[in-house]
């Protein structure tokens, strides 16, 4: 069956594991209501079962960061795969396959991670909003690593042969999300905050081969930046819930496959054929219906206002 590869990208404690449990949820949810099913298969679904019973059961006050009430961290690579087929008739037409790695190997394994970036046809890039946002950005250096994440894509996108997405996703980021004028901030600091690698992607030879997309996602939702404590290792973000009763309630997470699907739809639409876009259009020729259901997916995701496509509209479907 055909896969399509995608990674995520982002340093220990920052979030990785816990969006793609979010990204799955959410997506889960919004798919049952359409003629698309998406289905965690082998040990990804209980992954990702047991990374949810932990976050719906995060205390009331816990640091994100060198986790104290917080969630332990990856220590080993897992491949998450989700199957894509039409509800009812076949489960398994695509599969996407998410690759998750501890956040410590941007340190311990730059080889391991060149070679993923080189294969994948997305990137999920994990951003701590609370770092990017707090103290004016005091410990975004130092929590989100953005210049070893721009040297990750210099050194790997180069002379593209098909096109890729990469989608940046401010997590943690309920605090800034509460009305369209820090939604704007958010977005202008992810853009200043970033500017290298959007420069990079978004030179001459890259831009119509590159979409790129911010968008927010709350992967708990129910939790709010409240203080950053000094200690020896390092600050540690303290978050807190809204009230006792405040449960898990991730929001923005669908807009991920959504943007991830059109873009599949529009390599399939694209009269150049290059790279993997080329089993794509098998696929969706043989199946149209399959194809139609993935549409569907798509405008079920009712467009989010908090979501920003930076460059190659061209290369989606959605607005
Ligand atoms: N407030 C808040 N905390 C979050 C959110 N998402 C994740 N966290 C917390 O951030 C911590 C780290 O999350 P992980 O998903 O384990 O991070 P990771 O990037 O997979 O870390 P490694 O596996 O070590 O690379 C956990 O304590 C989570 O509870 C969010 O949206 N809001
Ligand atoms: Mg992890």
């Amino acid at each position: 069956m055909p896969e399509i590869k995608i990674t995520m990208l982002g340093p220990s404690s920052v979030g990785k594991t816990s969006l793609l449990t979010a990204v799955y949820e959410q997506s889960k949810d919004v798919a049952s209501e359409t003629k698309l099913q998406l289905t965690a298969i082998g040990e990804s679904a209980d992954l990702l079962q047991n990374r949810l019973k932990e976050l719906k059961t995060l205390p009331a006050t816990f640091s994100s960061i060198k986790a104290e009430g917080g969630i332990t961290g990856s220590d080993k690579v897992s491949m998450f795969r989700f199957n894509l087929g039409k509800r009812g008739k076949n489960s398994s037409l695509l599969t996407l396959q998410f690759l998750d790695y501890p956040g410590k190997y941007h340190e311990q394994k730059k080889e391991y991670l060149t070679q993923q970036m080189t294969e994948c046809v997305a990137v999920l890039i994990a951003i701590d909003a609370a770092a990017l946002m707090e103290e004016g950005g005091k410990w975004h250096e130092y929590v989100n690593i953005p210049q070893q994440i721009t040297e990750l894509f210099e050194n790997t996108y180069i002379n593209l042969n098909s096109p890729r997405l990469v989608i940046l996703a401010p997590i943690k980021c309920e605090k800034y999300m509460q009305d369209r004028e820090s939604i704007r901030k958010l977005h202008k600091a992810i853009q200043e905050n970033y500017r290298n690698l959007l420069n990079h992607l978004g030179s001459e030879e890259l831009l119509t081969k590159v979409a790129v997309v911010i968008t927010p996602v709350q992967t708990v939702g129910s939790v709010f930046f409240s203080r950053i404590h000094l200690t020896e290792d390092g600050p540690q973000f303290v978050f807190r819930k809204l009230n006792s009763a405040a449960t898990y309630n991730p929001k923005g997470s669908e807009q991920v496959l959504r943007y991830l699907l059109s873009f599949l739809l529009k390599c399939y639409d694209e009269r150049r054929l290059w790279g993997f876009s080329q089993f794509i259009r098998t696929l969706f020729n043989k199946d149209t219906e399959f194809k139609d259901a993935i549409r569907h997916f798509t405008f079920a995701c009712i467009s989010d206002s908090s979501s920003e496509v930076v460059q190659g509209q061209l290369l989606l479907t959605v607005e």
